[in-house]
């Protein structure tokens, strides 16, 4: 039987596992929405193109398997690109499929043209234009290879509306696969080196960069981190060494002597390894399969190519060689990563209003300690919610800094995880980004719960402007005290509005038992985040 090119799209997606696509219907994809028709394959439609991305980036991140994200031409693929820009920073495997105009209208203007691949060639690993049917198979499972291949990342292929059309003849098709090369291994020789100045060092650490930092992976570091006794810090936030989730583990980034960076690149979220983050005397291993950027050469002790899980794997395993003498050093990391400020204890109680970010916190951890995910974004809220709340699952917009991507990444991470709440802590800025995906959410069955902290303002913004210009001069950043309850309630999900911290666990509890996508709007003091933004990188 004769098949279309998107028919070839879609058995290459289903052959490769994938589940759901994220989308946003539009002219020249509408061959692959019917070509799902049948198929084990679900469309997952939401209500922007970067929303659809944001899922895709939230599922990639969740499953380490790439989400797949299929929108429009022109307008569509450009709505798509700052939700690359999130999923590449974060490190999230992603595939990003665009209709695209046909090949034979190509520079003479045609419908929502224009030149796609240059357009995404700088928030992706890869980006080309899908140029012959019988390929288009493998060009699908290229994209998939390459999300997920070495550093993660999202990657983008256009697909000619002509090419999605066109019948292919089955004899035509090429199902075989090209050869991937394996990365070269690493020398033995490296990992002692590795492993000697490890073991001599008096305060070394471990960080990680975002694909390290999580999950599965995350996990092959902590068994590293046990076989050293070298202390292990994931760094995925924007605010890097003064991520609030830190806590006074900052303190220790300074104190090292020697960092470990497993597939951490030495960026602005690290100070570029610069006093006062890193002490002048502190030397960096870096482990990479790409080239990591360290500007001061004389700050490199080591570098190591090669895939950072598969190195972690050798280093913990030639580990039970050597002689370990850090574990001192790694209980007060530890233990400074359980210290927040004593003033913190009462600002959790206390009943004042308007609501303290840190009230709200101790009222949704409850809810947390069950398993429930947990999806961070915004300015100060967001920072407060990742200060003060402890989840074992937590996602957050990530090294990106770009806010907006909370409400798809829980549509994400409830798709994920079916069993467990997700609840969302948001800025009340940030909410409106996305709101529109509580109607997704809804129209999927998917329950999330976004607790939104109301100070009607952008206030991450406003802090800056009162540092540097000044109260009398802040302007552009308020916004109203908006009934965010209601819009959830106007699409037909639970609505809850809280001015009483006395009310916050029932408003939950009420939010949680209604089974519908919820927005607990809550309506907390604007005060500024534990910790400041890095404004001078
Ligand atoms: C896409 C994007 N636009 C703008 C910004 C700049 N920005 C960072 S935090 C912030 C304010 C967030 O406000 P809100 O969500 O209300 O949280 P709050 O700071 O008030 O707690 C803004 C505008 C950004 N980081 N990303």
């Amino acid at each position: 039987m004769a098949r279309t090119g998107a028919d070839l799209v879609v058995e290459a997606l289903t052959a490769a596992g994938v589940k759901n696509l994220f989308t946003l219907s539009g002219n020249q994809i509408l061959s692959v929405y019917d070509a799902t028709n049948g198929r084990a394959i679900r469309l997952i439609h939401t209500r922007h193109e970067a929303a659809a991305v944001h899922m895709a980036d939230g599922w990639g991140r969740l499953t380490e398997q790439p989400g797949v994200a299929l929108v429009t031409a022109g307008p569509g693929h450009c709505n798509a690109l700052s939700a690359l820009y999130v999923a590449l920073m974060a490190e999230s495997p992603v595939v990003l499929l665009s209709g695209h105009c046909p090949r034979s209208q190509i520079g003479r203007g045609a419908f929502q043209e224009i030149d796609q691949v240059a357009a995404a060639r700088p928030v992706t690993k890869a980006a080309w234009l899908a140029e012959d049917p019988k390929h288009l198979g493998e060009d699908i499972a290229t994209a998939l290879y390459l999300a997920s291949a070495g550093r993660p990342g999202p990657v983008h292929l256009s697909l000619p509306s002509d090419l999605l059309e066109s019948v292919v003849p089955d004899a035509a098709t090429d199902a075989t696969l090209p050869e991937r090369p394996r990365p070269a291994p690493v020398a033995d020789a490296l990992i002692a080196s590795v492993l000697r100045l490890l073991a001599e060092a008096k305060r070394p650490l471990i960080l990680t960069g975002p694909a390290m930092g999580r999950t599965i992976l995350w996990r092959k570091v902590e068994r590293l981190s046990e076989a050293t006794t070298i202390p292990a810090l994931p760094m995925e936030s924007p605010r890097g060494v003064n991520d609030p989730w830190l806590h006074a583990a900052k303190g220790c980034l300074s104190k090292a002597d020697l960092v470990l960076l497993l597939g951490k690149k030495l960026d602005f979220s690290l100070r570029f390894g610069r006093p006062p983050a890193f002490s002048p005397q502190c030397r960096f291993i870096q482990v990479g399969d790409d080239a990591e950027q360290i500007g001061d050469e004389t700050r490199v002790a080591l570098t190591v190519r090669g895939d950072p899980p598969a190195v972690v794997s050798r280093l913990t395993e030639a580990a039970q060689e050597w002689p370990w003498q850090h574990r001192s050093w790694g209980a007060e990391v530890a233990a400074a990563r359980n210290t927040t400020p004593a003033e913190w204890e009462q600002l959790r109680r206390s009943s004042r209003r308007p609501i303290h970010p840190l009230r709200v916190c101790a009222a949704v951890q409850p809810f947390l300690d069950d398993g429930a995910a947990l999806v961070c974004d915004g300015g100060e809220f967001g920072q407060w919610a990742q200060a003060g709340l402890e989840a074992g699952c937590r996602l957050i917009n990530g090294l990106s800094g770009g806010i907006g991507s909370a409400l798809p990444l829980a549509v994400a991470a409830k798709l994920s995880y079916p069993r467990r709440n997700v609840f969302v802590a948001l800025g009340d800025g940030t909410f409106g980004f996305h709101a529109l995906e509580l109607d997704t959410a809804l129209r999927y069955r998917l329950p999330i719960i976004a607790i939104v902290g109301n100070d009607a303002c952008w206030n991450a913004e406003y802090q800056l402007q009162l540092q540097h210009y000044g109260a009398e001069r802040a302007v552009g950043c308020d916004l109203l005290f908006s009934r965010y309850d209601k819009v959830a309630e106007a699409l037909g999900g639970h609505g809850e509005y809280v001015e009483d911290p006395d009310e916050l666990t029932t408003a939950l509890k009420r939010a949680v038992e209604s089974g519908l996508p919820a927005c607990v709007n809550v309506i907390i003091d604007g005060v500024a985040a534990p910790v400041s933004q890095l404004r001078d990188h």
